[in-house]
Formats: C-alpha cells, structure tokens, sequence
C-alpha cells in the first residue's frame, strides 16, 4: 500500500551532521523523499505536532529539544512508508534501538533520538498537514 509519511531530522541530528546519511538510507529503503525543508520551529507549532504528549513529564523538554535548533522535515511516500520509517528509526530509546538504526548508531539520549517518524496513518495525516501543503 502507497502511504505517506511525516519524518524529521531533530535539532541533535542536524547539528551532528546526519541529514544527508539519514536522506542515503530513506533512499536505499526504496522510499521516495517527495519534499525536503531545513527550518526552525516555533513554539505553536512544536507543540502541536507533539500535541499527544500535552501533559506528560517529558513534554517540556521534548519540545525545548526541538526548539533548540534547526530541523530538517521531509514528507515520505513509498510503499508502506510508515512501518519502514518506523524501522529505520529504530527504538524510542537510543540505548535500546538495534545497531543498524537511526536511533541505535547516532541517538544519545530518549528525548535527543535523531528523528521523528509518524507512529500511525493518523498521525501522519496529522503531521503532515502542519508542514506540507497538498
Ligand atoms: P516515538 O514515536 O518513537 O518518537 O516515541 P514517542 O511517541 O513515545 O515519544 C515522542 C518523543 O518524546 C520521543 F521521540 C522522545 C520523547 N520522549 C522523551 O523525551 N521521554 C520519554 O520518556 C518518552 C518520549
């Protein structure tokens, strides 16, 4: 099944130098990156992006982390693009991602994990919206 997805590059990523290795292995999945923007949150739009977490412990510093650099969002579409981005991601938690994922190789710690990669069709609908047009 075609889908798209919504995938960032998180400010830790960025400022390691990891958006093109990133874009080589979405690329070597057989995934096609449709669109590509390097930019800089605000803080209304991190915060509805991970809208879900409103009111948990970590919501705070998850959106600091986002807001502390520049991110790089792409939209992804390919054949079930949201499991396979989900698997090149990796495990939430670096320390327990497989070697060979995002998170495993690069990610230091849960909240600077490298990426972010809608969980679901609903929140890729969701996400998407926020950043693309169309
Ligand atoms: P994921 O979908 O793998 O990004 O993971 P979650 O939706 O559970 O969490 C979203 C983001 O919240 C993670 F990327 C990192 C952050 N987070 C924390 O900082 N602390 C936690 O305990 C859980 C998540």
């Amino acid at each position: 099944m075609r889908e798209r997805t919504f995938v960032m590059v998180k400010p830790d990523g960025v400022a390691k130098g990891l958006t093109d290795e990133i874009v080589a292995r979405v690329e070597r999945a057989g995934l096609k990156i449709v669109s590509m923007r390097r930019m800089k949150l605000d803080r209304g739009l991190a915060e509805e992006l991970y809208s879900v977490h409103r009111g948990k412990d970590f919501f705070e510093r998850l959106v600091e982390h986002v807001l502390s650099g520049e991110v790089v969002v792409m939209l992804v579409e390919g054949e079930l693009t949201i499991a396979r981005m989900r698997e090149l991601s990796g495990a939430t938690d670096p320390a327990k991602a497989a070697k060979g994922t995002i998170r495993g190789d690069f990610g230091s710690s849960i909240t600077e994990n490298i990426i972010h990669a809608a969980d679901s069709a609903e929140s890729a609908e969701q996400e998407l919206p926020l950043f693309f047009k169309g």
